[in-house]
């Protein structure tokens, strides 16, 4: 274990392939795969490589690296065809229902968003 890793952490492990993942894409920084209980159609999560618990932390520790998971959400809405309609969420604190504390962005898309806000 790195100082960038939680020995805890469920999207550690899964980066490391400790825990089996359906991924979908990746990068040097970051890694992309379905969500385990999809909200839409198409759901993916993308992950850092590196530990921060929330997105906030990732971009004030390695905004690289933050900037890469975005990269790669864009590219794995292109990849399943969404990238024309698609959402990027992240939610950060258990209040606002993140349940997680490694950062990480939900790419949703393949459904019809009627509403203009969450
Ligand atoms: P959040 O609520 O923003 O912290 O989102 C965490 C997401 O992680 C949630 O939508 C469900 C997903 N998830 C939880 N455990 C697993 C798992 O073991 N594998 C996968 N692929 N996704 C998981």
């Amino acid at each position: 274990m790195t100082s960038q890793t939680s020995s805890d952490c469920l999207f550690c492990k899964i980066v490391a392939g400790e825990i089996p993942s359906d991924r979908v894409a990746e990068s040097e920084r970051s890694i992309a795969f379905r969500d385990i209980s999809p909200a839409a159609p198409v759901h993916v999560l993308v992950v850092p490589r590196r530990h921060e618990p929330t997105v906030g932390a990732l971009a004030a520790a390695a905004g690289d690296d933050l900037a890469d998971v975005f990269r790669l959400a864009a590219r794995v809405a292109e990849q399943e065809g969404v990238a024309d309609a698609h959402r990027m969420i992240v939610n950060t604190g258990a209040g606002a229902g993140q349940t997680i504390f490694h950062a990480h962005v939900h790419v949703l898309g393949g459904t019809t968003f009627t509403e203009g806000r969450m």
